[in-house]
């Protein structure tokens, strides 16, 4: 049997510590109950999923760089480098990967400079403010993307 096309679940600083960061906003869960809910939905999806966190934007971009050749597409809540890192951006832009944007909170309903994303010109779609659930959401708009893409290349 075929393997299933691997999805790369990348996360950026302070999401590691879920659960415990200003639970109004973030919610109780934390990444590792996020993990479990990826990898769950994933594999009624018929994706694997590699899921990863860091709190340092250079090692995100190498992931990124990682993901051009490994994955099929990729879901990234870059988390506070969502709004300053044009390195992401460019490092996105040249996967060539379909990209899910994600965010736990609804970043609109929050400070102004939130409002701005460097990950959305590279995302096909951006999911916010749907807690945990929006990953469950991405991988299944990720899915899509690479069903469309299959069909096109028959
Ligand atoms: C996570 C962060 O760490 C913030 O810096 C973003 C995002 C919002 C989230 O809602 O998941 O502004």
């Amino acid at each position: 049997m075929a393997k299933p096309p691997l999805v790369f679940v990348l996360n950026g600083p302070n999401l590691n510590m879920l659960g415990r960061r200003q639970p109004k906003v973030y919610g109780r869960a934390t990444l590792a109950d996020i993990e479990k809910l990826c990898r769950e939905r994933a594999a009624g999806l018929g994706l694997a999923v590699d899921f990863r966190q860091t709190n340092l934007e250079g090692e995100l971009v190498g992931w990124v760089q990682e993901a051009r050749k490994a994955a099929a597409g990729i879901v990234i809540n870059a988390g506070a480098y969502t709004h300053t890192s044009v390195a992401i951006l460019d490092a996105l832009l040249m996967a060539e990967k379909p990209v899910i944007e994600v965010h736990l909170s609804n970043v609109f309903r929050r400070e102004s400079f939130r409002h701005h994303s460097y990950v959305s010109p590279a995302a096909a779609g951006v999911i916010v403010g749907c807690g945990p659930l929006g990953y469950a959401l991405a991988l299944e708009a990720l899915a899509g993307q690479l069903r469309g893409a299959r069909k096109k290349a028959r």
